[in-house]
């Protein structure tokens, strides 16, 4: 049975979840990390103390886009293509997620980790400025073609996929990026997407 180590108010334990949801795999996540801590043994785990970490057949694996590509190639390659242009064009976009967190977090951690008080609402308008400007970019992509994973749903657009959620959730300014819009929209139709990722925000 495949494990995974992590909570699931963490964005990038979501993509192991929803993952896991999406193609029915048997599997049993524990809550580790943030409020939960971390059991004596995890740093030989995953020796950045940091979630998530799945151990699957013999295998421990740290790395959250890294957990997506290894479960879809043994258990859904379908979700992962074999032609190596069509894999690299959703590859990019998994990528591409961690260049995007990095401008909205400061927003996701003003709003939903801290007390009204001790939020910084200049840094909240920077980093909603910033995610509005690279939500224009998938807004373009998405002209091109439904999905980031190209003519079907794939792991290409799990990463980005958790992250919009966050965007269309957070009490921000948001431009209206419609074809983003539309895309989220296919994605909460998906079972675990709305189980593992369309939680409240905590
Ligand atoms: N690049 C890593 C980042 C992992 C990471 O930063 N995880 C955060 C949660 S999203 C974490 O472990 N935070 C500490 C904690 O939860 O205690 C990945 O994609 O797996």
């Amino acid at each position: 049975m495949l494990k995974i180590w992590g909570r699931l108010n963490s964005h990038n334990v979501k993509k192991v979840a929803w993952l896991a949801e999406e193609i029915g795999v048997d599997y049993v996540r524990h809550d580790v990390g943030g409020q939960f801590g971390f059991p004596e043994d995890y740093a030989a785990k995953n020796p950045n103390r940091l979630i998530p970490t799945i151990e699957d057949a013999g295998l421990v694996l740290w790395e959250s886009n890294a957990i997506l590509r290894y479960v879809a190639a043994k258990y859904a390659p379908d979700l992962w293509p074999a032609d190596p242009a069509a894999r690299a064009a959703g590859d990019k976009w998994m990528d591409w997620q961690f260049s995007y967190a990095d401008a909205q977090r400061d927003a996701f951690v003003n709003l939903v980790r801290r007390t009204p008080d001790a939020r910084d609402m200049a840094a909240i308008a920077a980093s909603a400025e910033r995610a509005g400007q690279a939500m224009a970019i998938l807004d373009r992509y998405l002209a091109e073609t439904p999905w980031l994973s190209g003519d079907a749903f794939g792991i290409g657009d799990i990463p980005m996929g958790v992250y919009t959620h966050t965007w269309f959730t957070l009490d921000i300014e948001r431009p209206e990026r419609p074809r983003v819009r539309a895309w989220y929209e296919r994605l909460m139709e998906r079972p675990g997407f709305a189980s593992q990722v369309m939680i409240p925000l905590t």
